[in-house]
């Protein structure tokens, strides 16, 4: 857990260098209308969700459900809940993003990031994620902390 402490002291007096860009974040006050467009999606309010869908993460390195179906251009709700023990997020992608993600958490374990397309959630309890996939096809959510992305920890979004 220290580490993430640490991380999350030194990004508060460098003022988010460790951030990946500058992209909306839901507790920062963003401006969703200037949500940049990812390859699965873009950020959005997660209050003009028509769709709230509940996510559990557990220690035997499990989504529950595993497998989501939306419609494309749905504006989603995610409330990523840890059902744990240990520290779990729930991070939106394509399968090819996550991977390179999971490789670089492994490297850097001490990197703090948060975009708009992740929760990081403690145990016991719940994040909030707005989310509108653009595109249909298949895209992935995965947890990245080290380890747990390798045993399996991934779900399946299909968006029709
Ligand atoms: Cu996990």
């Amino acid at each position: 857990m220290k580490h993430w402490l640490i991380a999350a002291i030194v990004a508060a007096a460098s003022s988010g260098a460790f951030a990946h860009g500058e992209k909306p974040h839901a507790s920062k006050g963003v401006d969703y209308s200037k949500a940049e467009e990812t390859p699965f999606g873009r950020a959005a309010d997660p209050k003009k969700a028509k769709r709230t869908i509940r996510v559990e993460m557990t220690d035997q390195m499990r989504f529950h459900p595993a497998e989501i179906t939306i419609k494309r251009g749905e504006i989603v709700r995610f409330i990523p809940v840890n059902k744990g023990q240990v520290m779990h997020e729930m991070v939106l992608g394509t399968m090819d993003e996550l991977k390179k993600h999971a490789e670089m958490m492994k490297k850097h374990p001490e990197m703090e990031h948060d975009e708009p397309h992740m929760a990081h959630v403690a145990p016991g309890k719940s994040g909030e994620m707005g989310w509108q996939f653009t595109k249909a096809g298949e895209f992935f959510y995965g947890c990245l902390i080290p380890g747990h992305f390798e045993a399996g920890m991934i779900g399946k979004v299909i968006v029709k």
